[in-house]
């Protein structure tokens, strides 16, 4: 038995490179709920949770997670021991219902505090990886089509991108088509472009607006309605002459088992947020495989903690036909880990290293924390 002396949550605002425009909210700065165990061995176990647009996305905030860190987990927590992870979920799981960004958090700093202590990857503590590399495509959501296409070109250039996710469903059908069209057109068989509705459409536009985006070349459609309409997912699915990808209305293994049962979609969005925590996200994976559903690594637009959590998850996946958007910290203007990740060819490497396998950039970290007191001047030492 290990101890566990201290778990600590803050709240970090790091800003965007630009507008991300989705349906729902434009985000201009990321929250990331950065979370700390602290093991009694001396080990230090690293967290993340974000959400999308504060409260726009899901029924989370970073602030209600650290409050319910700080508040519920925090005693729970006290009483585990950190060399059983699975044993510490479970006690949390019986006295706290939901909060599943939060339990993700807290799993990934106990995971990873545990890696630490037995000289392994966080893959190797979830059965072990299939693959070091995860393609990874990017988000074009600057709300413009020239900005989008010109910043689709740079990313081909570089070879950091060659799929695309368009965030759509805030305009009229016939301008978002239009958009996707244009983005399409310009970048032909170099690219593939997806589109993300993110709930905005009602089963009639979805119906029309799938058999459009199909006819632009449009690869994939992500969420077009609501999470709580599965019954229209499954007739559009049914329908659909491209892949039907399910995103928000994946909230754990029960609701990945309905989306399976009723053929709701062809393909699943996996995040280890939304799913309740690395282990909740490979029970998603294992239905996906039973039920012959394609898997996609999703993101919350995490910094670098929470991406490479996730990271280690999908490299555990047997298949993986849809590649991941694992993104997130590019996103960001700053880093807060101490060497920056591994974003080349495409893809993302996966850190062999003990645990998740990286280390935060203090100074950063203390420079971002939302209750930093920030110096105006520097006093030259005497
Ligand atoms: C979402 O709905 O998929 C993932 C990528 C991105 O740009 O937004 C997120 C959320
Ligand atoms: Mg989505």
């Amino acid at each position: 038995m290990i101890g566990i002396d201290r778990i600590e949550a803050v709240l970090l605002d790091v800003p965007t490179i630009r507008p991300h425009v989705l349906a729902m909210a434009t985000m201009r700065a990321q929250v990331v709920c950065l979370v700390r165990i602290y093991c009694a061995d001396g080990v230090i176990g690293l967290g993340e949770a974000t959400t999308i647009g504060g409260l726009g996305y899901g029924p989370e905030s970073p602030e209600g997670i650290k409050l319910a860190i700080d508040t519920y987990f925090a005693p729970i927590i006290a009483a585990c021991d950190a060399t059983r992870p699975a044993a510490a979920m479970a006690r949390l799981a019986r006295h706290i219902v939901g909060n599943h960004f939060a339990k993700c958090a807290v799993e990934t700093a106990l995971l990873d505090a545990q890696g630490q202590r037995l000289g392994v990857p966080v893959s190797e503590l979830l059965g072990g990886r299939l693959r070091d590399r995860l393609p990874v495509l990017w988000t074009l959501a600057s709300g413009e089509t020239a900005r989008d296409i010109e910043e689709a070109e740079r990313m081909i250039a570089v070879r950091r991108h060659n799929v695309f996710k368009l965030k759509i469903g805030k305009r009229a059908l016939e301008d978002d088509v239009a958009h996707v069209a244009a983005i399409k057109q310009a970048l032909g068989q170099r690219a593939s472009v997806r589109v993300d509705v993110n709930m905005a459409w009602d089963e009639p536009t979805a119906a029309r607006g799938i058999a459009m985006l199909a006819d632009a070349g449009c690869d994939l459609v992500e969420q077009p309605i609501s999470r709580t309409n599965r019954a229209g997912m499954a007739r559009l699915s049914a329908s659909s002459r491209i892949p039907v990808m399910a995103d928000e209305a994946l909230t754990g293994p029960a609701s990945a088992y309905d989306y399976a049962v009723d053929a709701a979609a062809h393909v699943f969005a996996v995040k280890i947020e939304q799913s309740g925590g690395l282990l909740a996200a490979r029970q998603v994976q294992a239905i996906a495989d039973a039920a012959g559903v394609a898997l996609y690594g999703g993101t919350m637009l995490e910094a670098g903690i929470g991406t490479i959590a996730s990271a280690h998850v999908f490299a555990t996946f047997p298949a993986l036909a849809f590649g991941t958007e694992l993104f997130g910290p590019l996103l960001l203007t700053e880093e807060i880990l101490s060497e920056p990740l591994d974003y080349a060819d495409f893809s993302l490497g996966v850190p062999d290293g003990p645990g998740l396998g990286i280390a935060l950039d203090e100074d950063r970290v203390a420079f971002l924390r939302r209750d930093a007191v920030h110096a105006t001047i520097s006093i030259p030492a005497a």
